[in-house]
C-alpha cells in the first residue's frame, strides 16, 4: 500500500466533521476536547514532515494550558525547543481545515511547497497533560505519524516545557541536557542545590514553599523535581489534583487575573506561594500581609527580580554583557518606570504570545521575558555562555569574581531556556531569594504596582480590531483610539489598551490607574468604547 493510500485509510478513522473550521492561534488548536480528534491525528502528519523537512525531531505537546478541563489542544514544537514558525502555522491550519476528501491534496500541497523529501526518515515527541481526553488525543497523534511511516517517543504525561527541553535535548546531540525526564530534574535540582549552597545562613523556614499544582501535570511533576532536591526546599504541595478539578478556581491564571489566591490553599500571613497553570509553563507567587491584604508577585515582578540578580552578578564578575527584559502591552506600568529608569536595563516591548517576547530576546547577550501572566524565562546568547564558563573555570581570577561568575553558570543551568517553565523558574526566584537572602516582602517592596483591572468584552466580531505599536494602539476601528484617549486622560497615572485575544472570541481590555476605583472605571469605561 503507497504511503497516501495509508494515510486516507487510517483517516478515516479519525474523520473531521465536515465544515468545522479551526485555527492555528496563539498557543497552537486549543478547543472543547470532542472537536480535536481529526486535529490531532492531522497534526501527527504535519508534524512528521516538518521532522522530514528539517531532519530533526519535532514534538507535540497535548494540552489546553489555564483552559477549562473540557477543551484540550495540542501544540508543535520545533528543533530548539521553540514554537513552530508561522509558514508552518498556516500548513497547520490549512491540514486541520481541508475536509474528509480533500485531505491528501492539502498534505501533497505542503509536501511540494516545501520540497520534501518523503524518504526522509521522520522522529516526533509526544506529550500529554492530565485532561482525561489527552489519552486518546495523544493516540491520535501517534497514529498521524505511524500513517506517514514516523518513528515517535510518547512521553506520555508530561509538562509542556518538560517536552520543549527533550526535544531540544534530542536535537542538540545531549549538549543541552539528555532527552529524558530524569535527566531534566537531575539538572536542575544540580544547579539548584549549588545555587543554594551559596546561601549559607538559610533557615528551615525559609526554605519552605506553597506550591498550588492547578490540580494538573505541574503538581505530578514538581513532586518528582521535589525527590532530587535534598531537603533544600521544602514544598507544600496543594491542588494536587487528588481531588479538586483542573483549574478550576485555582491555577497561575486564575490568581492573575482575579487577584485573589486559590480556592484549596492553605495560606498563612506572610508565608510564600506560587500557583502554576495547567500544563506548568506558567507561574505567578503570592502571599497576605497580617492585616489579609493580598499581595501579588506576577511575571513583572519575577522578570524584575531575575534581571537584578542577575545584573548584579554580571558586574561582580566584571562581564560586560547587554541585559535586556522583555514584556508585553499588559507589563504594569510600574515595572517598566523601574526597569528603565532605576536598574537602567534596556526594555522591549512585543505583542503578547510567547513566540514573539522569546524571539525579541534572542537578540540580547541576555534576555529576560516574561509575561505579566507569570510565563517566562531568560535566554543567554552563545557568547555569554561560553564568557560565563570561561570565567567560572578560570585559575586567575579572584574570588569574588569566580564566586559571582559560578552563580551565573548555576542560573545558566537552572533555567529551561527552551521556553517559560513553571518548575524551572520556581527553582531559580528561590534561588535568587536564598542568595540574597530576601524575604517575599522584600521582593514586592522593590517597587508597588499600579492598580489595574482586566475584562473581556463579547463583541459581533473580534477582528475588526486591528493594533499596532505591540498592541498598545488601535488602528481600527475608526475613532476607537480616540475615545480612548480621551477616556484615559480622566484619570491620573493611567494607560489602558484593547486587543483581540488569540485564543477566545473575545476583545480583552485593560486599565491601569493610581486607585483601584480609577483603574476599574477606565476598563468599564473602555468596554463600552469597544462594545
Ligand atoms: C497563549 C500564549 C500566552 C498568551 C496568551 C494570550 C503561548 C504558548 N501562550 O496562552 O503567551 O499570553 O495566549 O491569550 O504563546 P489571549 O490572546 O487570549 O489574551
Ligand atoms: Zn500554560
Amino acid at each position: 500500500m503507497s504511503q497516501f493510500e495509508e494515510v486516507s485509510k487510517q483517516s478515516s478513522l479519525h474523520p473531521k466533521p465536515p465544515g468545522l473550521v479551526l485555527q492555528y492561534g496563539t498557543a497552537g488548536f486549543r478547543t472543547n476536547a470532542k472537536h480535536l480528534d481529526h486535529i490531532m491525528f492531522r497534526m501527527g502528519l504535519l508534524a512528521t514532515l516538518r521532522s522530514k523537512k528539517t531532519q530533526a525531531t519535532i514534538g507535540v505537546m497535548v494540552t489546553a494550558s489555564h483552559n477549562p478541563e473540557e477543551d484540550n489542544g495540542v501544540k508543535l514544537i520545533d528543533p530548539m525547543g521553540e514554537m513552530v514558525t508561522p509558514t508552518w502555522e498556516g500548513y497547520a491550519t490549512q491540514l486541520a481545515n481541508a475536509e474528509q476528501g480533500d485531505l491528501i491534496s492539502a498534505l501533497k500541497d505542503v509536501i511540494d511547497v516545501e520540497k520534501i523529501n518523503m524518504s526522509q526518515a521522520a522522529n516526533v515527541f509526544v506529550g500529554k497533560d492530565t485532561r482525561s481526553s489527552s489519552v486518546s488525543l495523544a493516540q491520535a497523534v501517534l497514529d498521524g505519524v505511524s500513517a506517514l511511516g514516523g518513528h515517535s517517543k510518547d512521553y506520555g504525561l508530561v509538562t509542556t516545557p518538560q517536552l520543549h527541553y527533550m526535544v531540544c535535548c534530542q536535537n542538540t546531540q545531549g549538549k543541552y541536557g539528555e532527552a529524558t525526564v530524569e535527566g531534566y530534574y537531575h539538572k536542575l535540582s544540580r544547579a539548584f542545590i549549588q545555587l543554594t549552597g551559596n546561601a549559607s545562613n538559610c533557615t528551615d523556614d525559609q526554605k519552605l514553599l506553597s506550591v498550588d499544582g492547578a490540580n494538573g501535570i505541574g503538581a505530578l511533576k514538581v513532586r518528582e523535581m521535589e525527590r532530587h532536591l535534598k531537603k533544600e526546599l521544602h514544598l507544600s504541595l496543594f491542588n494536587d489534583g487528588s481531588e479538586g478539578k483542573l483549574n478550576h478556581q485555582c491555577g497561575a491564571d486564575f490568581v492573575k487575573v482575579q487577584q485573589k489566591p486559590p480556592t484549596g490553599v492553605k495560606l498563612n500571613a506572610g508565608e510564600r506561594c506560587c500557583s502554576f497553570d495547567g500544563d506548568a509553563d506558567r507561574i505567578v507567587y503570592y502571599y497576605t500581609d497580617s492585616d489579609g491584604k493580598f499581595h501579588l508577585l506576577d511575571g513583572d515582578k519575577i522578570a524584575t527580580l531575575i534581571s537584578t540578580f542577575l545584573k548584579e552578578l554580571l558586574t561582580q564578575a566584571h562581564l560586560d554583557l547587554k541585559i535586556a527584559v522583555v514584556q508585553t502591552a499588559y507589563a504594569n506600568g510600574s515595572s517598566t518606570h523601574y526597569l528603565e529608569n532605576t536598574m537602567k536595563v534596556i526594555v522591549r516591548c512585543t505583542k503578547t504570545g510567547v513566540k514573539h517576547l522569546h524571539h525579541a530576546a534572542q537578540e540580547f547577550d541576555i534576555g529576560v521575558y516574561f509575561e505579566a501572566n507569570g510565563h517566562g524565562t531568560v535566554l543567554f546568547s552563545r557568547e555569554a555562555e561560553e564568557k560565563i564558563q570561561q570565567l567560572a573555570e578560570s585559575s586567575t581570577t579572584d574570588d569574588e569574581t569566580k564566586r559571582a561568575a559560578r552563580l551565573l553558570q548555576n542560573t545558566v543551568n537552572v533555567i529551561n531556556q527552551t521556553v517559560g517553565d513553571a518548575i524551572s523558574d520556581m527553582l531559580l526566584i528561590e534561588a535568587i531569594l536564598a542568595v540574597k537572602g530576601m524575604t517575599v516582602q522584600q521582593w514586592d517592596a522593590i517597587y508597588s504596582d499600579l492598580p489595574n483591572r482586566q475584562l473581556k468584552v463579547k463583541v459581533s466580531d473580534r477582528r475588526v480590531i486591528d493594533t499596532t505599536d505591540a498592541e498598545r494602539r488601535a488602528v481600527t476601528p475608526a475613532g476607537l483610539q480616540d475615545a480612548i484617549d480621551s477616556l484615559v486622560k480622566k484619570h491620573r497615572q493611567a494607560r489602558s489598551f484593547v486587543r483581540p485575544s488569540g485564543t477566545e472570541d473575545v476583545v480583552r481590555v485593560y486599565a491601569e490607574a493610581e486607585t483601584q476605583e480609577s483603574a476599574d472605571a477606565l476598563a468599564h469605561e473602555v468596554s463600552l468604547a469597544v462594545y
